[in-house]
């Protein structure tokens, strides 16, 4: 996978992803990252990127030309054959999720651009955006933040960039379910003992418990999950024991 991001702060991107798990995937060259600095291709004497909005109100808007040749200059050091994928980091996106990390990890290429104070000029955006993509129902200061965020979860569902294949399958989401509660040494911490079940060796027992653990706990803190769930008769039977009475 290469990502490219177009932001007028790529050292707070970079840095923000070359650590721990990513990190590492891009010294392995697994990833590669490439930050592009917006304000690089400005063609304005004093530098500036963005202006007053036509039209007045309040705030600046980012221009479209250094963000058009700065796309231009991604195209051209990507020689493959069709146009990659551009995201645009908006709160007016379509809300992003797992379904979403995995898609788009089978890209080859994928480009971020992320705008800040009021916008971008529509027109540009019109030109190259593909997808527009929200974190969530907040505001942010800047794109910056989503794209990190979109980056570290699409790049845990590319082929060796955690240690096991397993562990991006087993997780939350993945069957529709949280996690099951975990536990490591010691036995007991501050009289509090580890469920007696993970240690009886008995791995039957332990899959069900934590099957179990996983419904309770989507029951009680993400019911709203249950729709997509896939549970068999006994598990809706359980559902009913734990779903907060309404
Ligand atoms: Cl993707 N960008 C910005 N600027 N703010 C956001 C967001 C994205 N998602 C939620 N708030």
């Amino acid at each position: 996978m290469k990502y490219y991001v177009m932001t007028l702060f790529p050292e707070m991107v970079r840095q923000g992803l070359n650590t721990s798990i990513i990190g590492r995937a891009i010294n392995r060259g697994l990833l590669s990252l490439e930050c592009m600095d917006i304000r690089a291709y400005t063609t304005e004497k004093h530098g500036h990127v963005d202006d007053y909005p036509y039209g007045g109100g309040a705030g600046m808007v980012m221009q479209a030309q250094p963000v058009y040749d700065c796309y231009q200059d991604i195209c051209r050091r990507t020689e493959s054959a069709k146009k990659p994928r551009v995201i645009y980091l908006t709160p007016q996106g379509k809300t992003f999720e797992q379904k979403m990390a995995v898609e788009f990890a089978e890209e080859e290429t994928l480009i971020f651009l992320c705008g800040h104070y009021e916008g971008i000029d529509e027109r540009v955006l019109e030109m190259i955006v593909t997808d527009n993509v929200s974190i969530g129902d907040y505001v942010l200061t800047g794109g910056e933040l989503a794209a990190m965020v979109m980056i570290d979860s699409i790049s845990r569902n590319i082929s060796g960039v955690l240690n096991n294949d397993i562990s991006a399958e087993t997780e939350s989401f993945s069957d529709g379910l949280l996690e099951y509660p975990q536990y490591t040494r010691p036995e007991v911490f501050m009289e509090k003992r580890v469920p007696e079940v993970l240690l009886s060796g008995h791995h039957a027992n332990i899959r069900q418990w934590r099957r179990e653990q996983s419904i309770k706990r989507t029951c009680e803190r993400r019911p709203d999950l249950l729709d997509k769930a896939v549970l068999d008769k006994k598990e809706l039977e359980l559902c009913k024991k734990y779903l907060p009475i309404s």
